[in-house]
Formats: C-alpha cells, sequence, structure tokens
C-alpha cells in the first residue's frame, strides 16, 4: 500500500495552488460577496498554536462559503508596529524594522505551510509607509474637523516600558503587557473625541445581533452611561462653587460633607490660610506616588480636610470639604457629595474621621437610625428627613430634587460616561509619527498632506536605555514650518498602534490603491466584514477602537458603513494541563513541530475537532494521534475506493438499493445534510468532522463487506460516499483532500467546486420486512428501518396491534429475535 505522507503531498499542493492564484479575488459584482477576516498578528516571530486555532476556524469558514457560491475575501497581513520590535532590536543589538520584517518572512511561510487559503497579494504590514501615510492623512483630516485636540493631562505611564498607556491599557493599575505598576505623569498630548461619539456606539450595540451577547455587555460598560445630577455647593464665605456628579440627587438631605480628587483645581486654593496648606499639599503628593490601582484598593481609603467649607443646597448646613484618594479626577467632575448614610465609602470615611450621619433613604422596614447602621444603605427607598421631599419614592425625589435645584440656578440633570477620550501619543520609536510640527511663530501645526508620508526614519539608533530615539535625532527634529517656512520642531510622539488595527481591515479591501485613504468602489464592494473572527481580549480595546474609526471614516465621507464587522466570533484559548500555553508556564506546543511530525492537515484538524470554536481547547497529544489516524484511514480507504471504482460513475440516486448499500447511501446524504447545518453559521466543526469520521466508517465496513462483491452497484454507492467524504473534510483538511480528489479521477481544486447538496428522498431510511410468530405460527409481518436494532424489533412486535390481538391475556414467557429478522414470542 502507499503510504500517507503528508510531507510531499502538502507542499506540493500549497506550490499548486499558490501557481494557479486560486486564492485571489476581485471584486465581482455578478456574485455575491463574503468577507471573511481573522485578527491579524503581531510578527513576535513564530505563529503560536492560539494562531493556529483562529486561522484554522477562519478558514474553513472561508473555503465554505466559497464552494457555497460566494465571492471571499480573506486577507492577511501583520500588526506590525510596536514595544516588543524595540525591545529585541535592544538585546538582539539590531534595527526594529530588519527584526520585524524578519519575522514576518518567517511567519508568513508557517502560514503558507499551513495551507490557509489567503489572497497573500492583498498583505499588507502596517510599519510601510504606503499603509501608514493614509493614517498620518485620516489624523490631519481628523484635526481639521476638530476630532483631534491636543490637552496636557495625567497620564499613565510605564516606567518599564517609557511610554504612556490609554485607560484600556492599565489592567487592574499594572501595564497591559508588562504588569509593572502604572504610574501617573503629566504631558501632552493628542486626543481622540471618541466620547463625541459615546452615544453612537452605545445606540450600535443593540444593532449588532451577530455579536456575541458577553462583548456588548462589556462595550456597554465601557461607554458606562449613568443618568445623574450635576449639582452646584457654593463655598462659604467665598464667591465660587464647586459642582458634583451624583447619580443619586434624592439623597442630598444626606450629604454631610464633600470630598475632591487630589487633582481637583480647587483642592489647595480651599486651604489656603486655613492652617491646612501643608497637611493638603504633603497628602496630595503622596496619591500622586500612589499607583492607581492602590487609589482603587478598598484599605486604602484616605483623605485629609482642607480646611473650607461648602452649603448643601437643600439643608443650608456646613459641610466640611475634604480630599480623598477614592475620588478620580476624570470621572463626572472630579468632586463628590459625601452621603455616608447611603454610600459604603462615605460611610467607611465618615467613620474614620468623625463625620455626621443623616439617614434620608428607608427601606421597606423603615428608618433604622443612625446609631444602629453597620454600613450603608445604598438600595433605593422612600425619602425621610428630607423636607418637603419626604414620603417620595427614589425615582420620583431624583426629578423633583432637580428640578427643586434647578429653579435655584444650583443643579440640573445630565448624564455621564464612563468613556474617556483616546490620548493615542506615546513615547515610542516604533510606531506611525504623528504628522506634527512645533512652530514658535505659529504653535501645533498639521504637516501638509502633500507632503505625507512623514516617514520613520530608519537611521536612528535606539538608546540602550530604553525611549525613543527621536527627540535628540536632530536629522528628524529640526524641519520648517508648514505654514510660516520658519525653523520648527517636528513631532516626536508615534501613534499608538491600535489606530493600525483600527481600519486595516477597511485597507484590506484596497490594499494598493494609491490615489487615497481607500478605494471608494472597493471599499463599497467589500465592507463591512461579513464574519470577524479573534480574541475576546481585545473585547474592548480593538474592537471599539474599530467602531469608532469606522463612525469617524464615515464622516470623513471614505466609507458608507456605520459599523466594521457584522459578525463576531470569538473563540476560546488554546491550553495544555489546565492552563494558557505560555512560554512561562513551559507548555508550549510548537506548530512547526507539530507541522513536521503529523502534517498541516493533521493539526487543523485536531485543532477544528478538540472543542467547538468559543470553548477553551485542551491540547491533547492523544487527540493529536487520533486526528492522524482518522486522516490515515481516509488515505487508505480513499485509495482502495479509487482503485475499486475506477471505471464507476458516482451513484445516480435512481436505482432502488438494499441492505448495506441503501444504508451507506442514506448515510452520505445524511452526512452532508448534518455537515452543512453543523458548519453554516453554528460553527460546530467539531461535530461536523464527527460525522464525516461516521460515514468513513460505514465506508469501510461496507468496503470490507464480501457479500456485496457481487452488487453491481456496489462501485457507484461506494464511490458517492468517498467523493462526499473527502469533499465535506477538504475545508478542514484541504490537500489530503484535493489529493484524493485528483487519485478519484477529478481534475481541479474542491475549493472551487460547489459545496455537496444532499437528496431528500435519500434520506429515507432504506427499509427491511420483519416476520413475527406467535406460538410458532406466522401472525404479522411488520416494514421496519433497516437499521433497527433487536429492542426496536421486539418493541415494534409487542406494540403490533394485530400481534397484540394473538397475545392478550397471556402471559409473556420470551421474545427472541433470530438474525434481525425474525421476532419470536413465547407465551
Ligand atoms: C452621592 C451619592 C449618594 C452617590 C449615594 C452614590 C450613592 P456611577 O453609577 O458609576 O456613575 N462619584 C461621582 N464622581 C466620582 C469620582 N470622580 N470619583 C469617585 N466617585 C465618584 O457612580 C456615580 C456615583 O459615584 C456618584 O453618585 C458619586 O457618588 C460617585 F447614596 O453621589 B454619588
Ligand atoms: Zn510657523
Amino acid at each position: 500500500p502507499e503510504f500517507y505522507k503528508p510531507e510531499e503531498l502538502e507542499p506540493k499542493w500549497q506550490k499548486t495552488w499558490e501557481k494557479n492564484n486560486i486564492f485571489q479575488v476581485t471584486e465581482d459584482p455578478s456574485r455575491p460577496k463574503y468577507y471573511l477576516l481573522e485578527m491579524f498578528p503581531y510578527p513576535s516571530g513564530r505563529i503560536h498554536m492560539g494562531h493556529v486555532r483562529n486561522y484554522s476556524i477562519g478558514d474553513v469558514v472561508a473555503r465554505i462559503k466559497r464552494m457555497q457560491g460566494m465571492n471571499v475575501l480573506h486577507p492577511m497581513g501583520w500588526d506590525a508596529f510596536g514595544m516588543p520590535a524595540e525591545n529585541a532590536a535592544i538585546a538582539n543589538n539590531t534595527h526594529p524594522a530588519k527584526w520585524t520584517y524578519e519575522n514576518i518572512d518567517y511567519m508568513r511561510d508557517q502560514l503558507k505551510m499551513l495551507g490557509f487559503s489567503y489572497d497573500w497579494d492583498r498583505e499588507l504590514a502596517t510599519c510601510d509607509p504606503d499603509y501608514y501615510r493614509w493614517e498620518q492623512l485620516v489624523f490631519l483630516k481628523m484635526w481639521e474637523k476638530g476630532l483631534v485636540y491636543r490637552k496636557r493631562s495625567l497620564v499613565n505611564w510605564c516606567e518599564k516600558c517609557q511610554t504612556v498607556l490609554a485607560n484600556e491599557q492599565v489592567e487592574d493599575g499594572l501595564c497591559w503587557r508588562c504588569a509593572s505598576p502604572a504610574e501617573k505623569r503629566s504631558l501632552d498630548g493628542y486626543f481622540f473625541r471618541i466620547t463625541d461619539y459615546a452615544e453612537e456606539l452605545l445606540e450600535w450595540i443593540d444593532k449588532l445581533p451577530g455579536w456575541p451577547e458577553r462583548v456588548l455587555t462589556m462595550q456597554r460598560n465601557w461607554i458606562g452611561k449613568s443618568h445623574g445630577a450635576k449639582i452646584t455647593f457654593n463655598i462659604k464665605d467665598s464667591d465660587e462653587s464647586i459642582t458634583v456628579f451624583t447619580t443619586r440627587a434624592d439623597t442630598l438631605f444626606g450629604a454631610t460633607f464633600m470630598s475632591l480628587a487630589p487633582e481637583h483645581p480647587m483642592a489647595m486654593d480651599l486651604a489656603q490660610g486655613t492652617g491646612q496648606e501643608k497637611a493638603v499639599k504633603e497628602f496630595i503628593d503622596k496619591v500622586g506616588r500612589q499607583s492607581m490601582s492602590e487609589r482603587a484598593d478598598d484599605k486604602h481609603k484616605e483623605g485629609v480636610f482642607t480646611g473650607s467649607y461648602c452649603i448643601n443646597p437643600m439643608t443650608g448646613k456646613e459641610m466640611p470639604i475634604f480630599v480623598a484618594n477614592f475620588v478620580l479626577m476624570d470621572y463626572g467632575t472630579g468632586a463628590v457629595m459625601a452621603v455616608p448614610t447611603h454610600d459604603q465609602r462615605d460611610f467607611e470615611f465618615a467613620k474614620v474621621y468623625d463625620l455626621p450621619l443623616v439617614e434620608v433613604i428607608a427601606g421597606p422596614d423603615g428608618a433604622v437610625g443612625v446609631e444602629n447602621m453597620a454600613e450603608a444603605y445604598t438600595d433605593y427607598g422612600t425619602l425621610v428627613n428630607s423636607g418637603e421631599f419626604n414620603g417620595m419614592t427614589t425615582k420620583e425625589a431624583q426629578k423633583a430634587i432637580a428640578e427643586a435645584l434647578e429653579k435655584k440656578g444650583q443643579g440640573s440633570t445630565t448624564i455621564n460616561y464612563r468613556l474617556r477620550d483616546w490620548g493615542i501619543s506615546r513615547q515610542r520609536y516604533w510606531g506611525a509619527p504623528i504628522p506634527m510640527v512645533h512652530c514658535e511663530k505659529c504653535g501645533v501645526v498639521p504637516e501638509k498632506a502633500e507632503n505625507l508620508p512623514v516617514k520613520l526614519p530608519l537611521d536612528a539608533k535606539l538608546p540602550e536605555t530604553g525611549g525613543s530615539p527621536l527627540p535628540t535625532l536632530d536629522s528628524w527634529v529640526n524641519t520648517t514650518c508648514p505654514k510660516c517656512g520658519g525653523p520648527a520642531r517636528r513631532e516626536t510622539d508615534t501613534m499608538d498602534t491600535f489606530m493600525e488595527s483600527s481600519w486595516y481591515f477597511a485597507r484590506y479591501c484596497c490594499p494598493k490603491y494609491d490615489k487615497g485613504v481607500l478605494d471608494p468602489e472597493a471599499i463599497k464592494y467589500w465592507m463591512p466584514v461579513d464574519q470577524y473572527i479573534g480574541g475576546i481580549e481585545h473585547a474592548v480595546l480593538h474592537l471599539l477602537y474599530s467602531r469608532f474609526f469606522v463612525k469617524v471614516l464615515r464622516d470623513l465621507g471614505y466609507i458608507e458603513e456605520n459599523e466594521p464587522f457584522k459578525n463576531l466570533l470569538t473563540q476560546g484559548m488554546v491550553i495544555k494541563d489546565g492552563s494558557k500555553m505560555s512560554k512561562s508556564k513551559g507548555n508550549v506546543v510548537d506548530p512547526d513541530s507539530m507541522v513536521k511530525r503529523y502534517g498541516a492537515d493533521t493539526v487543523r484538524l485536531f485543532s477544528l475537532f478538540a472543542a467547538p470554536p468559543e470553548r477553551d481547547l485542551d491540547w491533547s497529544d492523544k487527540g493529536v494521534d487520533g486526528a492522524h489516524r482518522f486522516i490515515n484511514r481516509l488515505w487508505r480507504l480513499g485509495l482502495a475506493v479509487s482503485e475499486e471504482a475506477k471505471g464507476a460513475k458516482s451513484f445516480s440516486g435512481k436505482v432502488k438499493l438494499k441492505g448495506p448499500l441503501a444504508d451507506l447511501h442514506a448515510k452520505t446524504h445524511e452526512t452532508i445534510k448534518k455537515v452543512t447545518d453543523d458548519v453554516n453559521n453554528r460553527f460546530q466543526f467539531n461535530t461536523a468532522i464527527a460525522a464525516v469520521m461516521e460515514l468513513v466508517n460505514l465506508i469501510s465496513l461496507v468496503q470490507q463487506n464480501q457479500d456485496l462483491e457481487k452488487d453491481p452497484n456496489r462501485a457507484a454507492v461506494l464511490r458517492e460516499a468517498m467523493e462526499a467524504a473527502v469533499v465535506l473534510i477538504s475545508p478542514m483538511a484541504p490537500h489530503v483532500a484535493d489529493e484524493l480528489w485528483q487519485r478519484l479521477g477529478h481534475e481541479g481544486f474542491l475549493i472551487e467546486k460547489p459545496w455537496p447538496e444532499y437528496d431528500e428522498a435519500a434520506l429515507v431510511k432504506a427499509e427491511k420486512l420483519v416476520v413475527v410468530q406467535v406460538r410458532g405460527k406466522v401472525r404479522a409481518k411488520l416494514t421496519l428501518p433497516s437499521d433497527a436494532d433487536d429492542e426496536a424489533l421486539k418493541k415494534a412486535a409487542l406494540d403490533d396491534e394485530k400481534v397484540q390481538g394473538f397475545i392478550e391475556g397471556h402471559e409473556i414467557k420470551k421474545v427472541i429475535v433470530v438474525q434481525g429478522k425474525l421476532v419470536n414470542i413465547v407465551i
């Protein structure tokens, strides 16, 4: 027998596919389009199993949609800017560009080795000036439109990575990349007005039925819309006032002090002349050194009295003003009216600093009395101790109190979002330059569009200490002002790399277009992405920025779509021995060595078979062996059938079959139906593969069944079943499938063949005649499915009306089934 040799046949087919350009696509208005996209990789050096899984899932969908008659766009490229390139460059004494492009070359070969059906003609790398020049143009257009602004702000700073981190890049107070504590710094930077789009981003969440609910919820929470009120408190013995944001205006009568963020602009002023100056200054400095996680931490709630008071607009009572570390400057107004009876943080704070408690909300059991309160009552209820508002519910009072304050000019209802504007400046080298210039005379001036791209200089040498070489690179910094022509300094910050990934999917539609950001025709044809596939870890960062960016591109006239991704599939992690594969855990399985050992088809098949896409996949060597055995079996059987059915055509379905051949014919069509159902939209590749495995088992049984050797339909039925198995498995294991297809006497590539259709008539089970005897006499003849087992036969016999007439009133002693054809009832 000829052995299955993936090391020979896989490279052979990959070359043939490439030579025939079968994965290349162009816009074709006569065919429905399908845009399938997997999240592009960072060129870190090597493909890992997470990629293999992500891209295997995508490849199956791409191939099936293509076979189902769609014009499928399936591109691949590289998210190529970013810090690891700088770190690797320093460590290996090389240049980030060299490191990046070498990695790309290596990883491209790896992807090709796995046989994915990418249109490599559309490959793009975001570090290529031909890519980022258009991003720079979009930036300039956004600047013109006022969607970018510059401001000095406290930013999250990672000392280790020497860079600013976006809020989204700080997780539990730690840098998302290196997990060291995030600090704060005051820096000038560029911000995108994503908050202008908060409401629209929120509204469209309800119009994305093809996204997992989990991701939508995370985005909803991230945008964090709160209905509440702004309330203004006058400062005692002063003309000034402080405004707070509260979601609980109904508790205003219980507000007994105020808390300001340490960064609040009035914090120091309020202390002037009160004797508290030193204490307040020391406290502010101390909090400035605390990490965000310490500040958010429940155990570290602390504050200091400013020495000043404000006046409660309802009770007229004085409220001491504190500075407290748990109040954040970038939420609401940076000031909080503290209600210790109904807010737990305020309650704990009041206990420490001995501040008054006034109960204003009674629960279902009535007011409890402040002396009995062990903790704040934070639920809604009925107002007490609140003057004219007593007896109102929380809801009623929120409205009534806001209205009363509005009359006095001291408040109004408002909406607050948790979402912050997107700071995109990075003090990094390996990123897209921000196309701005600083002129002493003209200030901050945008570069002229005709001067784009502002190319990142590749002759820069990275400082050993980390950080960017750009500020000290004179040839880069010294430039002329685009406005006045005088000497000026070039911006040395680069863009957040999340910018590149926020629109790459659009550029794939026209990667070589050189007349503008996007080719309107191509964009109109391909966008939106019909199916996007990637990791859940991008639920808010990348997926929210991309949604924002498409809305910006729309408002700039580059695109008509409102949303980038119609459907989203978030695949689970690849784990081994119970934890995510990672270098630190030492449980990494390298795709290269797996492909070398088993072939790409086995690796692909296993990663699709071992779990449904959204679940975590537990890597198991036994499982890989199993997948490999299955492919070997398919191979041997495929060759045997191709030999035996050489002259035969595939079964036409026109002749009535009997016995095992009828069963195999029915099974073939059942399998086509099941696989089609499983893969279409439900992406249940694991059960689809299991169904093909069952079909292959049955083919094997029939093929070995010598009783059938004389049946004239045998070869045709075997061929029909074998061809179905090969076609159905081809999206998962394309190399072996194309080879067997050829061995079965066909030309061409399966991806170019239509997806098989099942014959409804064939699904009707083959039948057999069963004879029922009672006391040795034939009493009934039953027609039953040919695969009915002994138990089913017994039951059918005993349930039969005629038979029941003969056994009624008798005790049944025994029921014997003979050779699956005869039921003998002994009474
Ligand atoms: C008074 C009050 C009484 C509050 C009460 C709550 C309960 P969400 O729902 O997340 O929007 N707050 C406002 N600005 C803050 C800031 N910069 N830092 C920390 N906390 C701040 O939360 C809104 C509530 O969070 C506001 O309502 C305010 O406390 C607090 F019984 O005001 B509340
Ligand atoms: Zn100038």
